[in-house]
Protein backbone atom coordinates (compact mmCIF):
# COMPACT_ATOMS: atom_id res chain seq x y z
CA UNK A 1 0.00 0.00 0.00
CA UNK A 2 1.30 3.66 -0.75
CA UNK A 3 2.70 4.60 2.80
CA UNK A 4 0.56 8.38 2.00
CA UNK A 5 -2.83 6.31 1.67
CA UNK A 6 -3.55 6.82 5.10
CA UNK A 7 -7.15 6.01 6.91
CA UNK A 8 -6.95 8.88 9.51
CA UNK A 9 -5.83 12.35 9.60
CA UNK A 10 -2.84 12.68 7.64
CA UNK A 11 -1.51 15.32 9.71
CA UNK A 12 -1.25 13.93 12.54
CA UNK A 13 1.81 12.09 12.42
CA UNK A 14 3.60 15.74 11.68
CA UNK A 15 5.73 16.17 14.40
CA UNK A 16 7.27 19.33 15.82
CA UNK A 17 8.51 21.51 13.27
CA UNK A 18 11.43 23.19 14.08
CA UNK A 19 11.46 27.57 13.44
CA UNK A 20 14.07 28.63 10.75
CA UNK A 21 16.00 30.41 13.72
CA UNK A 22 15.98 27.25 15.83
CA UNK A 23 17.31 25.37 13.28
CA UNK A 24 19.95 27.96 12.99
CA UNK A 25 21.19 27.92 16.94
CA UNK A 26 21.21 24.39 17.04
CA UNK A 27 23.18 23.74 13.88
CA UNK A 28 26.12 26.27 14.69
CA UNK A 29 26.28 24.86 17.93
CA UNK A 30 26.99 21.24 17.13
CA UNK A 31 29.63 22.29 15.31
CA UNK A 32 31.70 24.87 17.79
CA UNK A 33 32.85 21.45 20.02
CA UNK A 34 35.13 20.13 16.86
CA UNK A 35 38.32 20.19 17.23
CA UNK A 36 41.56 19.67 15.72
CA UNK A 37 41.64 15.82 16.86
CA UNK A 38 45.13 14.76 18.24
CA UNK A 39 45.81 11.70 15.58
CA UNK A 40 48.18 9.21 15.98
CA UNK A 41 48.68 9.64 11.92
CA UNK A 42 51.46 11.47 10.66
CA UNK A 43 49.81 14.92 9.60
CA UNK A 44 50.84 18.37 9.68
CA UNK A 45 49.11 20.97 11.38
CA UNK A 46 47.53 22.03 8.40
CA UNK A 47 46.05 18.66 7.29
CA UNK A 48 44.72 18.70 10.64
CA UNK A 49 42.92 21.87 11.03
CA UNK A 50 41.87 21.08 6.97
CA UNK A 51 40.03 17.91 8.49
CA UNK A 52 38.46 20.51 11.70
CA UNK A 53 37.25 22.68 9.20
CA UNK A 54 35.87 20.59 7.13
CA UNK A 55 34.48 18.58 9.51
CA UNK A 56 32.42 22.01 10.67
CA UNK A 57 30.89 22.24 7.15
CA UNK A 58 30.05 19.15 6.66
CA UNK A 59 28.23 18.90 10.22
CA UNK A 60 26.50 22.26 9.10
CA UNK A 61 25.20 21.17 6.55
CA UNK A 62 23.88 17.93 7.86
CA UNK A 63 22.75 19.54 10.39
CA UNK A 64 20.22 21.80 8.51
CA UNK A 65 19.42 19.80 6.19
CA UNK A 66 18.78 16.44 8.11
CA UNK A 67 16.38 19.44 9.45
CA UNK A 68 14.74 20.79 6.49
CA UNK A 69 14.33 17.23 4.87
CA UNK A 70 12.69 16.59 8.34
CA UNK A 71 10.41 18.93 7.56
CA UNK A 72 9.13 18.10 4.07
CA UNK A 73 9.32 14.73 4.47
CA UNK A 74 7.36 14.48 7.34
CA UNK A 75 4.70 15.60 5.12
CA UNK A 76 1.67 13.73 3.33
CA UNK A 77 2.23 13.52 -0.33
CA UNK A 78 -0.44 15.94 -0.81
CA UNK A 79 -1.80 14.71 -4.19
CA UNK A 80 -3.04 11.60 -2.32
CA UNK A 81 -4.52 12.89 0.57
CA UNK A 82 -8.32 11.68 0.24
CA UNK A 83 -10.72 14.47 -0.40
CA UNK A 84 -11.94 14.98 2.85
CA UNK A 85 -8.65 16.37 4.35
CA UNK A 86 -7.57 17.30 1.09
CA UNK A 87 -10.32 20.49 0.93
CA UNK A 88 -10.26 20.70 4.61
CA UNK A 89 -6.19 21.34 3.91
CA UNK A 90 -7.00 23.73 1.04
CA UNK A 91 -9.58 25.53 3.33
CA UNK A 92 -6.91 26.31 6.33
CA UNK A 93 -3.93 26.77 4.47
CA UNK A 94 -3.79 26.60 0.87
CA UNK A 95 -2.02 23.02 -0.75
CA UNK A 96 -0.84 24.74 -3.91
CA UNK A 97 0.96 27.34 -1.18
CA UNK A 98 2.18 24.30 0.66
CA UNK A 99 3.38 22.44 -2.28
CA UNK A 100 5.30 25.45 -3.38
CA UNK A 101 6.71 26.08 0.18
CA UNK A 102 8.03 22.30 0.37
CA UNK A 103 9.26 22.88 -2.71
CA UNK A 104 11.61 25.24 -1.30
CA UNK A 105 12.72 23.97 1.64
CA UNK A 106 13.63 20.79 -0.28
CA UNK A 107 15.52 23.19 -2.63
CA UNK A 108 17.44 25.22 0.20
CA UNK A 109 18.13 21.32 0.94
CA UNK A 110 19.82 20.43 -1.84
CA UNK A 111 21.22 24.30 -2.18
CA UNK A 112 23.02 23.62 1.01
CA UNK A 113 24.33 20.46 -0.17
CA UNK A 114 25.75 21.79 -3.88
CA UNK A 115 27.77 24.79 -1.57
CA UNK A 116 29.32 22.05 1.05
CA UNK A 117 30.46 20.07 -1.81
CA UNK A 118 31.67 23.79 -3.69
CA UNK A 119 33.38 25.28 -0.67
CA UNK A 120 35.28 22.08 0.59
CA UNK A 121 36.95 21.71 -3.23
CA UNK A 122 38.12 25.36 -2.18
CA UNK A 123 39.21 23.94 1.22
CA UNK A 124 41.36 21.04 -0.31
CA UNK A 125 43.01 23.57 -2.45
CA UNK A 126 44.31 25.67 0.48
CA UNK A 127 46.90 24.90 2.80
CA UNK A 128 46.62 28.27 4.69
CA UNK A 129 44.84 28.09 7.67
CA UNK A 130 43.97 31.45 7.66
CA UNK A 131 42.49 30.66 4.14
CA UNK A 132 40.74 27.67 5.73
CA UNK A 133 38.52 29.54 8.76
CA UNK A 134 37.64 32.21 6.10
CA UNK A 135 36.29 29.58 3.85
CA UNK A 136 34.50 27.78 6.69
CA UNK A 137 33.09 31.23 7.99
CA UNK A 138 31.86 32.26 4.29
CA UNK A 139 30.53 28.55 4.31
CA UNK A 140 28.37 29.36 7.13
CA UNK A 141 27.39 33.02 5.94
CA UNK A 142 26.19 31.30 2.72
CA UNK A 143 24.42 28.39 4.64
CA UNK A 144 22.58 30.81 6.52
CA UNK A 145 21.47 33.58 4.76
CA UNK A 146 20.08 30.74 2.14
CA UNK A 147 18.32 28.99 4.94
CA UNK A 148 17.00 32.26 6.50
CA UNK A 149 15.13 32.68 3.29
CA UNK A 150 12.89 30.17 4.22
CA UNK A 151 11.56 31.76 8.02
CA UNK A 152 8.38 32.96 6.51
CA UNK A 153 7.44 29.46 5.05
CA UNK A 154 8.44 27.45 8.15
CA UNK A 155 6.34 30.07 9.93
CA UNK A 156 3.26 29.56 7.77
CA UNK A 157 3.75 25.39 8.12
CA UNK A 158 3.93 25.81 11.67
CA UNK A 159 0.59 27.37 11.80
CA UNK A 160 -1.03 25.25 9.07
CA UNK A 161 -0.15 22.38 10.83
CA UNK A 162 -1.28 23.10 14.26
CA UNK A 163 -4.56 23.47 12.93
CA UNK A 164 -4.74 20.66 10.42
CA UNK A 165 -3.69 17.96 13.35
CA UNK A 166 -6.45 18.77 15.04
CA UNK A 167 -9.18 18.03 12.33
CA UNK A 168 -11.02 14.80 13.53
CA UNK A 169 -9.02 11.63 12.51
CA UNK A 170 -12.12 10.34 10.62
CA UNK A 171 -10.89 6.53 9.31
CA UNK A 172 -12.50 7.62 5.51
CA UNK A 173 -12.38 3.76 4.75
CA UNK A 174 -14.74 2.82 6.92
CA UNK A 175 -18.57 3.56 6.67
CA UNK A 176 -19.65 6.85 8.55
CA UNK A 177 -22.81 7.57 9.90
CA UNK A 178 -23.41 11.39 10.56
CA UNK A 179 -25.91 12.51 12.96
CA UNK A 180 -28.00 15.91 12.76
CA UNK A 181 -30.87 17.57 13.91
CA UNK A 182 -31.20 20.47 16.32
CA UNK A 183 -29.34 21.69 19.34
CA UNK A 184 -31.02 19.49 21.92
CA UNK A 185 -32.68 16.44 20.10
CA UNK A 186 -30.67 14.15 21.30
CA UNK A 187 -27.31 13.67 19.54
CA UNK A 188 -24.52 13.40 21.76
CA UNK A 189 -26.85 10.86 23.43
CA UNK A 190 -27.70 8.65 20.75
CA UNK A 191 -23.68 8.31 19.39
CA UNK A 192 -23.05 7.40 23.20
CA UNK A 193 -25.62 4.73 22.71
CA UNK A 194 -24.86 3.03 20.16
CA UNK A 195 -21.21 3.37 19.77
CA UNK A 196 -18.74 0.38 21.26
CA UNK A 197 -15.85 2.86 23.17
CA UNK A 198 -16.13 6.18 24.73
CA UNK A 199 -16.54 8.73 22.07
CA UNK A 200 -13.25 11.21 20.94
CA UNK A 201 -13.40 14.74 20.35
CA UNK A 202 -11.72 16.26 17.42
CA UNK A 203 -12.10 20.45 16.28
CA UNK A 204 -13.63 20.88 13.21
CA UNK A 205 -12.27 23.75 11.23
CA UNK A 206 -14.05 27.39 11.02
CA UNK A 207 -16.48 25.96 13.75
CA UNK A 208 -16.35 26.17 17.95
CA UNK A 209 -17.44 23.38 18.84
CA UNK A 210 -16.03 19.89 18.64
CA UNK A 211 -16.96 16.89 17.02
CA UNK A 212 -17.73 13.69 18.90
CA UNK A 213 -17.56 10.57 16.87
CA UNK A 214 -17.90 7.18 17.85
CA UNK A 215 -17.32 3.51 16.60
CA UNK A 216 -19.50 0.42 16.85
CA UNK A 217 -18.16 -2.96 16.33
CA UNK A 218 -20.45 -4.42 13.54
CA UNK A 219 -20.12 -8.13 12.55
CA UNK A 220 -16.96 -8.19 10.49
CA UNK A 221 -16.20 -4.55 10.10
CA UNK A 222 -16.32 -1.03 12.70
CA UNK A 223 -18.58 1.89 11.76
CA UNK A 224 -18.21 5.53 12.75
CA UNK A 225 -20.53 7.69 14.34
CA UNK A 226 -20.26 11.60 14.15
CA UNK A 227 -22.07 13.95 16.54
CA UNK A 228 -21.34 17.32 14.54
CA UNK A 229 -22.34 19.86 17.15
CA UNK A 230 -22.23 23.22 15.77
CA UNK A 231 -22.27 22.18 12.20
CA UNK A 232 -25.36 20.30 11.05
CA UNK A 233 -27.53 22.14 14.05
CA UNK A 234 -28.08 25.04 12.50
CA UNK A 235 -29.14 26.42 9.20
CA UNK A 236 -26.52 26.35 7.20
CA UNK A 237 -27.66 29.77 5.04
CA UNK A 238 -26.57 31.81 8.03
CA UNK A 239 -23.24 30.71 7.89
CA UNK A 240 -19.73 32.22 6.28
CA UNK A 241 -18.67 31.04 3.22
CA UNK A 242 -15.68 29.07 4.53
CA UNK A 243 -18.13 27.47 7.38
CA UNK A 244 -20.06 26.30 4.17
CA UNK A 245 -17.24 24.85 2.50
CA UNK A 246 -16.07 23.31 5.56
CA UNK A 247 -19.23 21.70 6.17
CA UNK A 248 -19.65 20.76 2.10
CA UNK A 249 -16.46 18.20 3.25
CA UNK A 250 -18.63 15.94 5.38
CA UNK A 251 -19.71 14.75 2.41
CA UNK A 252 -16.66 13.33 1.47
CA UNK A 253 -17.10 10.72 4.72
CA UNK A 254 -20.81 10.79 5.18
CA UNK A 255 -22.60 7.54 4.21
CA UNK A 256 -25.61 7.90 6.23
CA UNK A 257 -27.23 10.91 7.91
CA UNK A 258 -29.58 10.38 10.62
CA UNK A 259 -31.77 13.67 11.43
CA UNK A 260 -33.49 13.41 14.70
CA UNK A 261 -36.00 15.17 15.42
CA UNK A 262 -37.49 16.66 18.84
CA UNK A 263 -41.14 17.70 19.21
CA UNK A 264 -41.89 17.98 22.95
CA UNK A 265 -41.61 20.60 24.96
CA UNK A 266 -37.43 20.74 25.53
CA UNK A 267 -37.16 21.11 22.01
CA UNK A 268 -35.21 23.87 21.58
CA UNK A 269 -35.98 25.09 18.14
CA UNK A 270 -40.16 24.75 16.85
CA UNK A 271 -40.82 21.70 14.20
CA UNK A 272 -41.08 24.70 11.34
CA UNK A 273 -37.24 25.21 11.87
CA UNK A 274 -36.23 22.02 12.27
CA UNK A 275 -37.95 21.29 9.12
CA UNK A 276 -35.93 23.59 7.42
CA UNK A 277 -32.49 22.37 8.72
CA UNK A 278 -33.27 18.89 7.44
CA UNK A 279 -34.49 20.29 3.85
CA UNK A 280 -30.94 22.38 3.67
CA UNK A 281 -28.90 19.49 5.20
CA UNK A 282 -31.14 17.46 2.04
CA UNK A 283 -29.84 19.80 -0.68
CA UNK A 284 -26.48 20.28 1.01
CA UNK A 285 -25.53 16.10 0.51
CA UNK A 286 -27.97 14.91 -2.17
CA UNK A 287 -26.11 11.50 -2.51
CA UNK A 288 -26.51 10.65 1.21
CA UNK A 289 -29.37 8.82 2.30
CA UNK A 290 -30.73 10.69 5.19
CA UNK A 291 -33.11 8.53 7.98
CA UNK A 292 -35.83 10.01 9.71
CA UNK A 293 -35.89 9.32 13.45
CA UNK A 294 -37.95 11.13 16.06
CA UNK A 295 -36.63 11.12 19.36
CA UNK A 296 -37.93 11.75 23.00
CA UNK A 297 -40.98 9.75 22.49
CA UNK A 298 -41.32 9.51 26.14
CA UNK A 299 -42.58 12.92 26.61
CA UNK A 300 -45.30 13.36 23.97
CA UNK A 301 -48.65 11.26 23.86
CA UNK A 302 -48.78 7.94 21.76
CA UNK A 303 -51.12 10.63 19.07
CA UNK A 304 -48.85 13.36 19.11
CA UNK A 305 -46.31 10.48 18.15
CA UNK A 306 -48.59 8.86 15.24
CA UNK A 307 -49.06 12.05 13.66
CA UNK A 308 -45.84 13.39 13.75
CA UNK A 309 -44.72 10.43 12.41
CA UNK A 310 -46.86 10.13 9.33
CA UNK A 311 -46.53 13.85 8.36
CA UNK A 312 -43.06 13.65 8.87
CA UNK A 313 -42.41 10.58 7.11
CA UNK A 314 -40.84 9.33 10.39
CA UNK A 315 -39.24 5.68 10.26
CA UNK A 316 -38.02 5.60 13.96
CA UNK A 317 -39.64 6.74 16.89
CA UNK A 318 -37.25 6.36 19.71
CA UNK A 319 -36.48 7.26 23.20
CA UNK A 320 -32.92 7.42 24.34
CA UNK A 321 -34.14 8.01 27.89
CA UNK A 322 -36.07 4.65 28.17
CA UNK A 323 -34.12 3.03 25.37
CA UNK A 324 -37.20 2.29 22.92
CA UNK A 325 -36.83 1.64 19.28
CA UNK A 326 -33.18 1.75 19.44
CA UNK A 327 -32.60 -1.52 18.35
CA UNK A 328 -34.73 -1.08 14.97
CA UNK A 329 -32.87 1.29 14.39
CA UNK A 330 -28.95 -0.17 14.83
CA UNK A 331 -30.49 -2.88 12.18
CA UNK A 332 -31.70 -0.78 10.12
CA UNK A 333 -28.20 0.89 10.08
CA UNK A 334 -26.32 -2.08 10.37
CA UNK A 335 -28.54 -3.06 7.07
CA UNK A 336 -27.75 0.21 4.98
CA UNK A 337 -23.84 0.19 6.32
CA UNK A 338 -23.68 -3.85 4.87
CA UNK A 339 -25.44 -2.56 1.12
CA UNK A 340 -23.22 -0.08 1.22
CA UNK A 341 -20.28 -1.88 1.66
CA UNK A 342 -21.31 -4.11 -1.15
CA UNK A 343 -21.90 -1.63 -3.39
CA UNK A 344 -20.00 1.31 -2.81
CA UNK A 345 -16.91 2.47 -5.08
CA UNK A 346 -14.91 3.52 -2.04
CA UNK A 347 -15.11 0.17 0.44
CA UNK A 348 -14.22 -1.98 -3.01
CA UNK A 349 -10.92 0.29 -3.20
CA UNK A 350 -10.48 -0.53 0.76
CA UNK A 351 -11.47 -3.85 0.04
CA UNK A 352 -9.03 -3.68 -3.14
CA UNK A 353 -5.93 -2.69 -1.38
CA UNK A 354 -6.36 -5.27 1.63
CA UNK A 355 -6.07 -7.86 -0.54
CA UNK A 356 -3.65 -6.32 -3.38
CA UNK A 357 -0.71 -7.77 -4.56
CA UNK A 358 1.80 -5.86 -2.51
CA UNK A 359 -0.16 -7.64 0.47
CA UNK A 360 0.44 -11.40 -0.85
CA UNK A 361 2.82 -13.44 1.42
CA UNK A 362 6.26 -13.09 0.00
CA UNK A 363 6.51 -16.57 1.37
CA UNK A 364 4.00 -18.43 -0.05
CA UNK A 365 3.97 -21.39 2.48
CA UNK A 366 3.66 -19.34 5.65
CA UNK A 367 -0.16 -19.09 6.45
CA UNK A 368 -1.03 -15.11 6.66
CA UNK A 369 -4.23 -14.11 8.25
CA UNK A 370 -6.03 -11.73 6.47
CA UNK A 371 -7.65 -8.93 8.09
CA UNK A 372 -10.08 -6.91 5.83
N1 LIG B 1 -36.73 12.74 28.04
C1 LIG B 1 -35.76 12.52 27.16
N2 LIG B 1 -34.66 13.24 27.18
C2 LIG B 1 -33.68 12.99 26.29
C3 LIG B 1 -33.80 11.95 25.32
N3 LIG B 1 -32.69 11.95 24.57
C4 LIG B 1 -31.89 12.93 25.03
N4 LIG B 1 -32.48 13.56 26.07
C5 LIG B 1 -31.97 14.69 26.84
O1 LIG B 1 -31.89 15.81 25.99
C6 LIG B 1 -30.82 16.64 26.32
C7 LIG B 1 -29.96 16.89 25.11
O2 LIG B 1 -29.36 15.70 24.66
P1 LIG B 1 -28.01 15.69 23.81
O3 LIG B 1 -27.73 14.29 23.48
O4 LIG B 1 -26.98 16.45 24.51
O5 LIG B 1 -28.51 16.51 22.56
P2 LIG B 1 -27.64 17.17 21.38
O6 LIG B 1 -27.50 18.61 21.72
O7 LIG B 1 -28.46 16.98 20.15
O8 LIG B 1 -26.33 16.46 21.33
C8 LIG B 1 -30.08 15.92 27.43
O9 LIG B 1 -30.45 16.46 28.65
C9 LIG B 1 -30.56 14.49 27.30
O10 LIG B 1 -30.52 13.81 28.52
C10 LIG B 1 -35.01 11.19 25.34
O11 LIG B 1 -35.22 10.28 24.53
N5 LIG B 1 -35.96 11.52 26.27
MG1 LIG C 1 -24.43 17.24 21.52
Amino acid sequence: MNKNQQTGNPFRRISYISPISEIVSVSFKKTTGIRRKSSKKRQTREEKIAEAEKERISVLSLEMTNRLDRIVNQFPWINDIHPFYFELCNLIGNVDKIKRVLGRLGGISQKIKDIEREQLIKLYQTEHPLEMAQIRRETGGRFASLIKKAEGDVKYLIRIVKKLKTIPDFNVLLPTIVIAGAPNVGKSSLVREISSGIPEVGEYPFTTKQVVFGHREQGFMKIQIVDTPGILDRPIRERSMIERQSIATIRYVSDIIVFMFDVSKDAAIPLNEQLNLIEEITNEFPDTPIIKVLNKIDLITEKEQDNISRDLDIEFPISLKNITGIKELTEKLEEITKKIIKESEKFRHAFDISISEEYLPVDKDKEIDYEI
